[in-house]
């Protein structure tokens, strides 16, 4: 599939780059890494999301590649999806007429596109992009490894994921020693460049912090006016979660979050066999074994009591 891509890819002029909502540091470290290797080739490239990023990947060199628009009809010859095969995923609008090729390492991904690379045993869709890159013979400028490099160390968690393989490491060694980047200044930008606010944030959240059932099941809390700045974004919290669920003997997390007046989003994680999902389904959420969420609808006191009944339930068969 990588070599009828290059070949697609080789034939085309006008290059369209779609990722996700919500955006990452791996497709938009991919995507600003696949613009800059096109832009190589002498093509027209447009990195078009529907979806901001936020900091820190607005920092990664070549953001300003990234463009929020949508890809207009008929002014491109191809349009490629990172991480994004459908939709519901991209929230492009007018892709109907395109021919579109969507590379993705999720297993769940989408397969209506004209081409589909998904390979599942990739830790990141960078790896993929340093493959193809490979493919079109492309110079690894420190640019582009920066990008690559940041979208894999990224999704690994810093090399620490379950998804960190033989081939993430690899991959990631070859990008250094190709485009000559020192790898510590891309985790200096991904992992040590948190805004006081959000340290600030962390501090209040795990002030409501309370373990249940021996230690195993941990309980924090977003009060709605905890986050007043309006610098902190929705997903930055994902880290104060992994504070929680390192602690030893914690096998579930419960994060609840004050959307509105007695709506709350509900974030579950968990270690080893206990099911994130088991518990999101039950509320008609959704997710992975270990990272899944749904919204409660109803006072805090009973957010907070149903949804941890569930999860004793769990924990006790
Ligand atoms: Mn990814």
């Amino acid at each position: 599939m990588k070599s009828k891509i290059a070949k697609k890819i080789l034939n085309a002029n006008n290059i369209a780059i779609s990722s996700h909502i919500r955006p990452d540091a791996d497709c938009i470290g991919s995507g600003i890494a696949l613009c800059l290797m096109l832009e190589q080739l002498g093509k027209n490239v447009s990195f078009r999301n529907s979806d901001r990023a936020s900091f820190p990947i607005t920092e990664f060199p070549g953001f300003d590649r990234v463009e929020y628009k949508q890809i207009y009809p008929d002014k491109f010859d191809l349009v490629i999806l990172l991480e994004g095969g459908s939709e519901d995923r991209h929230e492009q609008k007018n892709l109907s007429k395109y021919f579109t090729i969507n590379i993705d390492h999720h297993v769940t991904s989408s397969t209506i596109s004209d081409m589909n690379w998904i390979d599942p045993e990739a830790s990141a869709v960078g790896e993929l992009i340093f493959d193809l890159g490979k493919e079109l013979n492309i110079d690894f400028t420190k640019e582009i490894g920066f990008n690559l490099y940041a979208a894999i160390a990224s999704d690994t968690g810093s090399f620490k994921y379950s998804n960190t393989s033989y081939r993430a490491l690899k991959t990631a060694s070859d990008i250094v020693k190709r485009s000559e980047i020192e790898p510590y200044l891309v985790s200096d930008l991904i992992f040590n460049s948190n805004p006081a606010e959000k340290v600030v944030l962390i501090r209040k959240i795990l002030s409501t912090l309370e373990f249940y059932h021996n230690g195993e099941m941990a309980f924090i809390f977003c009060r709605a006016d905890f986050i007043d700045s309006g610098k902190i974004d929705d997903y930055e919290t994902e880290d104060i979660i992994s504070i929680v669920r390192s602690v030893l003997g914690v096998k579930v997390v419960l994060f609840l979050k004050e959307i509105d007046d007695d709506l709350f989003r509900a974030s579950i994680r968990s270690k080893g066999d206990f099911s994130a999902s088991a518990i999101a389904a039950h509320f008609n959420g959704g997710g992975h074994g270990h990272a899944a969420g749904f919204f409660f609808t109803g006072n805090f006191e009973d957010a907070k009591k149903e949804i941890t009944n569930v999860i004793l339930d769990q924990l006790k068969s």
